[in-house]
């Protein structure tokens, strides 16, 4: 068969997918090839809009015989680039974008169906419609989608107690390499039928396949909620402080974030309309919260008697519980606003990292200490996910440094993250650039299994390559 030409491929998919549905010019194509933080720039030969997946099933056949790669993207709010396509002009973005269809909202089964597209605040507001929670929650949900979520295996803010993306996904719909329609899209909470196909694609960055649709879990929708915020001396405070409050408060402590003084500065300089609850400065802060049953006043005594035992252990130094929903979405700023600030105040370089909780306050002395006596401007800022152990130990870069030193910075966080027994990339991904560091992390193996499935789903290597497995 003599390959289509890349002139005949556009007008295939324009009489399949619309006229208006593939997008050519430099204007229409700049959001999807460069990313939300101006770190990651690239070129597509078009950027086509499927609405169903029978048009990502058509795209996918001819950009298969036209031998051209295909970047899936969702809200295009990754972190490592993997939304981005690498190299010359010849790839084509497919959003997924057009399929935000929410199918079915079932109560009883606790379960929520739709279409990829579907952004994270959308599949939140239809679960709370049907009285019921999806939980999966992080600063970007307005415009993350599931489809996204599910390809990055996200975390956020509600890991504790509900589990990351690869513990709500039930069902999966997935539009392969070769454009067959791979149907998982089962309810099913008990399912040992063979090895979890599911599971080769949840965290796979699109480079496995295209996330068409998924059934999610759904869980009973709290009622009552408390939320407070923890001036603290440290790290080390900090992991015995969640561990004292799970105590007291068992499954009722739902979310238990943290910042260092750094990354508050960051917001309360870039921010808008945000101020320092506490009286005086602190060098960590933990934000806290008990969701469940009830009114919430049950949640509230049981919240603040705890407070005065950790006071008065001396884990915290301090505290201020949010005395209404405007307080407590206050409260929530201060923790959500830090890396678009982080992007205001300039160029960064990311880790997002995680070690064994205990050894969380180790990794976060050990970087501190090493870096800045490294590289002169290196000093990080700290935040995260205490119990998932997962830490953002953020860099900002000032103009002009050089690219080697920042190369040093990052591989000198690494280092000190596998001397701990940790992961170089906690909820993020791999995406374009982090590919250098997998085989360091992961062992020649492993990667070398991950290629065999990479081959066997894509052996033209159409799903976005440049990603994950460079
Ligand atoms: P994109 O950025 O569009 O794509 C990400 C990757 O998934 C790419 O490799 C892409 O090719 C692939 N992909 C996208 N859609 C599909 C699909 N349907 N099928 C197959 N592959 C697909 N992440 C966290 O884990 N925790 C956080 O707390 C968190 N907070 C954030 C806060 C802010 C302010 C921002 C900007 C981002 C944050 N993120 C966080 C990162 C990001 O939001 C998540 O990784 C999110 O899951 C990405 O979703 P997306 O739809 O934007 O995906
Ligand atoms: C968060 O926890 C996100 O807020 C973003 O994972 C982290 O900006 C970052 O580095
Ligand atoms: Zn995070």
């Amino acid at each position: 068969m003599t390959p289509m030409t890349t002139a005949g491929l556009l007008h295939a998919l324009r009489q399949r997918l619309g006229v208006d549905q593939v997008l050519t010019s430099d204007h229409d194509l700049a959001p999807y090839v460069n990313d939300w933080r101006g770190r990651f720039h690239g070129a597509a030969l078009a950027v086509l809009r499927p609405a169903a997946t029978d048009e990502v099933v058509q795209a996918m056949r001819l950009c298969g015989q036209a031998g051209v790669a295909v970047v899936p993207q969702g809200g295009n709010t990754g972190m490592c680039g993997g939304a981005v396509p690498v190299g010359a002009r010849s790839q084509v973005v497919l959003s997924l974008q057009r399929l935000r269809q929410i199918e079915q909202v079932d109560p009883l089964g606790n379960v929520l169906t739709l279409q990829a597209g579907v952004t994270l605040a959308q599949a939140q507001e239809a679960a709370a419609a049907a009285d019921r929670l999806f939980p999966l929650s992080l600063a970007a949900q307005g415009s993350a989608q599931v489809g996204g979520a599910i390809a990055t295996n996200a975390g956020g803010t509600a890991v504790l107690r509900y589990g990351g993306m690869r513990d709500l996904v039930l069902g999966l719909e997935v539009v392969l390499a070769d454009g067959q329609v791979l149907d998982l899209m089962r309810a099913l909470r008990k399912d040992n039928t063979g090895y979890d196909l599911r599971q080769w694609f949840v965290g796979s960055e699109g480079t496995l396949g295209i996330v068409t649709r998924a059934v999610l879990k759904l869980f009973p929708r709290p009622t009552g909620v408390a939320t407070v915020w923890l001036g603290l001396d440290g790290a080390t405070q900090a992991v015995q402080l969640l561990r004292e409050l799970q105590r007291q408060l068992g499954d009722t402590l739902t979310a238990f974030e943290f910042l260092d003084r750094r990354s508050l500065d960051l917001v309360l300089r870039h921010a808008t309309g945000v101020v320092d609850p506490l009286a005086r400065p602190h060098p960590w802060y933990v934000l806290a919260e008990v969701s469940g049953g009830g009114d919430g006043a049950a949640l509230r005594r049981a919240l603040e008697q705890a407070l005065l035992a950790v006071l008065e252990a001396g884990l915290a130094q301090d505290a201020v519980l949010a005395e209404s929903e405007r307080q407590r979405l206050a409260l929530w700023r201060l923790r959500e606003e830090v890396s678009e600030s982080e992007r205001r105040h300039g160029a960064s370089l990311k880790h997002d990292v995680a070690v064994p909780v205990a050894a969380m306050p180790e990794l976060v002395a050990r970087v501190s200490a090493t870096l800045p006596a490294q590289v002169a401007w290196a000093t990080p800022h700290c935040f995260g996910h205490v119990g998932d152990g997962n830490v953002h130990l953020n860099v900002s870069l000032p103009p002009g440094a050089p690219a080697a030193e920042q190369d040093r910075v990052s591989q000198i966080v690494y280092d000190h993250v596998l001397a701990l027994q940790g992961s170089i990339s906690a909820e993020h991904g791999i995406g374009q650039s982090k590919c250098a560091q997998l085989v360091q992390q992961r062992g020649e193996r492993a990667v070398g299994l991950m290629r065999q499935m990479k081959q066997m789903l894509d052996p033209q290597g159409l799903l976005n390559p440049g990603k994950v497995l460079s």
